[in-house]
């Protein structure tokens, strides 16, 4: 091929699909995004996104975890917290405080520009998927960012010391440190997959499960009816990249979640490998944690040991690369 022919996703044979959740699933899909940028070839990504958390706050729809992967995507997203919009400003907040409202969510003042926008489209008739590539668009993505599924999904968390709370109760108000004894994932067995992720999981090059918390984040994904069954029935690789680094989670409860709904005794990069056997070929596995390598590949994966400390873009432009090198998508 010459150096002007633009590549297209049929010459790779489908999409590259990202499986996300908010911060850290942000930062591998920028990696993958900026990657292909580089290669002209953005258009063969296709990010999907977890909405078991978004939630209904002050007669606004927030969808965070979408919010953080089109912030991130188009470089809008805080550098500090991972969410919400760099030197975004907290008036509206200032002035609901005003009245006594308890502000335990922070909404900066633009951010609440995407949730008014969302709300409004939903209201007009539009689907969440719909609204979602209206903002991408507008906000210059050149990959498809694609929420889970357009029917409302709670995720409902059932903990030892306060029973069952909505996700943004038990992730920010509570600073997620209850004990998790089960999830739910409310509404879940009423959605359908959309055309847009079906379209993308159909014959696609590549399943990228990014390093989200597995169970709050890509569980719910995967329990949208036909999502996990069209998953597992690809016939491309399937890679997951660990969110466990060293016995720790790279952001949020994902380690305390391991001890508490996965039965390990230490949260560890196996036990990660554990919960995709069988469903996942290929693992990322961090250079802290390479003595895990044997065990790992002894459920049945291929392992690629590397860094996977995603702090730059030029770090996580890197690992996307070795991950698309390693199936021969580079
Ligand atoms: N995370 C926090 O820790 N505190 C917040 O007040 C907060 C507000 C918030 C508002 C909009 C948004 O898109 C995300 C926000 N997040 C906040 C992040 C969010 O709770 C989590 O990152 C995800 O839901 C978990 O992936």
């Amino acid at each position: 091929m010459s150096d002007n022919q633009t590549q297209t996703t049929s010459d790779y044979g489908g999409k590259i699909v990202a499986l996300a959740g908010g911060v850290g699933g942000a930062k591998l899909a920028l990696g993958l995004y900026r990657y292909l940028q580089t290669k002209n070839r953005a258009k063969e990504l296709a990010v999907v996104v977890n909405t078991g958390d978004d939630m209904e706050y002050l007669g606004l729809k927030i969808s965070p975890d979408l919010d953080t992967v089109m912030y991130t995507l188009s470089g809008l997203a805080n550098p500090t917290t991972g969410w919400g919009i760099q030197g975004d400003t907290a008036q509206a907040l200032q002035m609901l405080g005003n009245y006594g409202h308890n502000n335990w969510f922070w909404l900066g003042d633009k951010d609440i520009g995407t949730h008014l926008y969302r709300s409004q489209g939903l209201r007009e008739g539009k689907t969440l998927t719909q609204v979602t590539e209206e903002m991408r668009r507008a906000l210059g993505i050149e990959c498809e960012l694609l929420p889970m599924c357009n029917e409302p999904v709670q995720t409902i968390v059932e903990t030892e010391e306060a029973g069952k709370l909505a996700f943004q109760e038990y992730f920010v108000k509570r600073r997620a440190a209850d004990t998790v004894k089960s999830l739910t994932f409310e509404g879940v067995e009423q959605a359908e997959i959309t055309d847009e992720v079906c379209h993308a999981l159909t014959d696609p090059a590549l399943v990228v499960i990014c390093p989200s918390n597995p169970y709050l984040s890509i569980r719910p994904i995967l329990a949208v009816p036909q999502v996990r069954q069209l998953i597992s029935s690809v016939s491309c690789p399937i890679v997951v990249v660990s969110p466990i680094v060293g016995g720790n989670a790279l952001k949020g409860p994902a380690a305390s979640n391991m001890r508490s709904l996965g039965g390990e005794t230490e949260a560890s990069a196996l036990g990660v490998a554990r919960i995709y056997a069988g469903f996942a070929q290929r693992f990322i596995l961090d250079t802290v944690d390479a003595e895990q390598k044997g065990a790992i590949e002894e459920l049945a994966y291929k392992v690629l040991v590397t860094n996977t400390i995603m702090k730059d873009d030029e770090s996580k432009t890197r690992l996307a690369q070795e991950i698309l090198e390693g199936c021969g998508l580079a």
